[in-house]
């Protein structure tokens, strides 16, 4: 082992510099290469992928410091069916995660990892998830061979040596192990975008906090800080200490006042989550402001005052690039302008990026993601569907004057929405924490072609299906029991952008209009405003939203607002289903709450709709 050339090492953590001999006699590289952060680092790193042609550097003047990599074609994606948690005991990993022994796991991921940095350098990359030094922070220590991971690290988290300073000999970092599975023979020439795609083992190891991941290069398979950590294993953390690791953005909302609000919200994936954390308020909220805390992760603790407080655990944004334009959201697109990585996006003549909704007339010629020319008449998408824009939130002119604050910030309002086209309403709010955390629980968003149930529903309960380390039904169970410890617990949220007409047609024009539901939201958090008591939950009549400056009348915005007493009782009957697999891990709360909400659609008339003449 004494031929493995090493840089860079700045600790002298036992258990760490242990860690690391280890892996490195496992996984043999050439080279070990302890990641510092600074700038000089990055630049050398990129330049490197440069040369091996792993990335293009963009045109300097249009995007500056910025890069494209292409990815394998068969390496896009999160691959859920390959992604396990490896608890000890079955039954803690539940009925909606894959299941693996963990020493039968460790025993098949250690002859992969064997041998599998061979003529690779091993970099070792400590990364904080969250402000250094915050009480609510976690320390990761990622080794990886990948140097395109490390680029992405160092704009996704806070990341080198300071780290280590911050850890000193602690013990409590998250070992983070990830291969991209293709070792190098002597002599052999790499490939721009080495992986293993058939044999991919994304590993979560819950009682020992540590995360193995093999074979893939993408995303969350290979940021490790992001889901792996700071959803997966960070959720199990919290559910043994006492708080929350969501799937959520954090928003502060500012009146002209400058009063502010944060709110934090949970969407299914194809909801627009990112936008909806950059909103910009629509004509007629002149001098309000939606400031961006976070755009995916939120971990939220009680504080000795009875109240939740929120930090984003990232540093930077990994966002869906197609879909995403000056008109959808107009800060994604500034945060992006530079010191940025794009991957699966298509390249224009003059050096730049291009994808699907940047602009709306399509360049006349480009290179596309997998690296072909491309016309408008060519039949073919030119950036792949789940191609990323990787940049710093630093550069989001909506970021929050407090996101990197270490106490986090106060969180007022949930959200929970799903993407349904027919009978739910725009907007309600649970009657109390436990109507919501049920609310929460049955969330979900219409199946697209792929993957159809009974319901047509996709159930995604907080958004956290691909997400949650533990079985989901005692996650239900936390959420309930963090309601309890809270003396002024935040109001919880649901709400639709996506209902349809008769015609097909969406009836709400959703984007920065989202801003009125908003006003309402955090109008009752605070305890003003008006709500109805409906068979869902309490619902604004047309004069508790501020419609200024748009024309939506009072007809129309009942229509958006009916509950369907056939359509609602169905609904119903469909929780019973997603919640037959938790079996007595079920939270008793659940059964009750299903029942009350039959009873009120039992009791309300065939189509309950607020009409002027109706309301109190
Ligand atoms: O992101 C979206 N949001 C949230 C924004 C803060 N999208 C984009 C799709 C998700 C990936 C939306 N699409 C939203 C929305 O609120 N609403 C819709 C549906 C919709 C689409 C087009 C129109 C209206 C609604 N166009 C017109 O009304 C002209
Ligand atoms: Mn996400």
């Amino acid at each position: 082992m004494n031929k493995i050339v090493v840089e860079g090492v700045a600790t002298t953590n036992p258990k760490l510099l242990a860690w690391v001999d280890e892996i490195a006699q496992l996984c043999k590289p050439a080279r070990i290469h302890w990641c510092d952060g600074s700038q000089a680092e990055y630049d050398a790193l990129c330049q490197k992928m440069v040369d091996a042609g792993t990335l293009i550097r963009l045109n300097e003047k249009k995007r500056p410091n910025s890069f494209l990599c292409r990815s394998d074609p068969a390496d896009v994606a999160r691959v859920e069916d390959r992604t396990f948690i490896c608890s000890k005991r079955k039954s803690d990993a539940g009925p909606t995660n894959n299941w693996v022994d963990p020493r039968e796991m460790k025993a098949t991921l250690t002859e992969q990892f064997n041998g599998s940095m061979a003529g690779r350098t091993m970099y070792v990359v400590p990364f904080s998830m969250g402000p250094l030094g915050s009480h609510i922070a976690q320390i990761g220590i990622e080794i990886s061979d990948s140097p395109y991971v490390v680029a992405n690290m160092r704009i996704m988290t806070r990341m080198g040596k300071a780290v280590l300073d911050v850890l000193g000999d602690r013990e409590d970092f998250v070992p983070c192990l990830h291969s991209v599975g293709k070792p190098l023979a002597p002599g052999e020439k790499d490939v721009a975008w080495p992986c293993n795609p058939k044999n991919i083992y994304i590993a979560h190891f819950p009682d020992d906090r540590a995360i193995w991941s093999y074979g893939s290069g993408y995303g969350g398979n290979a940021l490790l800080g992001k889901k792996c950590l700071a959803l997966r294993i960070a959720s199990v953390m919290a559910r043994d200490e006492g708080w929350l690791a969501e799937h959520m953005l954090i928003v502060g909302v500012e009146t002209p006042e400058g009063e502010k609000t944060y709110v934090a919200a949970a969407f299914p994936s194809a909801c627009g989550k990112t936008n909806f954390a950059m909103m910009k308020p629509p004509a007629g909220f002149e001098g309000w402001k939606v400031w961006t805390v976070g755009d995916d992760i939120a971990w939220i603790k009680p504080g000795h005052d009875g109240n939740l407080y929120a930090i984003n655990p990232e540093a930077g944004l990994f966002g869906v690039a197609p879909g995403t334009g000056a008109s959808t959201n107009a800060n994604a697109i500034a945060a992006c302008r530079a010191n940025s990585i794009f991957t699966n996006v298509a390249l224009t003549d003059d050096g730049d990026i291009w994808w699907e909704g940047l602009t709306d007339e399509k360049p006349a010629h480009l290179i596309d993601w997998k690296g072909r020319d491309w016309t408008p008449d060519c039949g073919q998408l030119a950036a792949h569907p789940n191609a990323r824009f990787t940049a710093p939130m630093s550069q989001c002119p909506s970021v929050d004057p407090d996101w990197e604050n270490p106490d986090g910030v106060q969180i007022s309002a949930f959200i929970f929405g799903g993407r349904v086209s027919r009978d739910m309403p725009l907007v309600f709010q649970a009657f109390n924490w436990s109507h919501g955390v049920y609310l929460a629980a049955t969330m979900g968003s219409e199946a697209t072609a792929a993957a159809t149930n009974q319901s047509g529903m996709r159930r995604d309960p907080m958004a956290m299906l691909p997400f949650c380390g533990y079985n989901m039904a005692d996650y239900f169970s936390h959420w309930l029991s963090i309601g309890r410890k809270l003396s002024n617990p935040p109001r919880i949220f649901r709400v639709n952008w996506f209902r349809k007409d008769a015609n097909g047609k969406f009836m709400w024009p959703g984007f920065g209009e989202n801003m009125r539901v908003l006003k309402w939201v955090v109008d009752r958090a605070r305890g003003r405003g008006y709500g109805v008591e409906s068979p869902l939950g309490f619902m604004p009549r047309h004069e508790d939203i501020d419609w200024t400056k748009l024309d939506f009348p009072a007809e129309k915005f009942y229509e958006l607002m009916t509950v369907d007493r056939e359509a609602g009782t169905i609904e119903a009957r469909a929780h019973e289903v997603h919640f037959e697999k938790f079996f007595d891990r079920l939270p008793k709360e659940f059964i009750y709450e299903r029942e009350l909400l039959k009873s009120r659609l039992w009791r309300s008339p065939d189509v309950w709709a607020l009409s002027p003449s109706e309301v109190p």
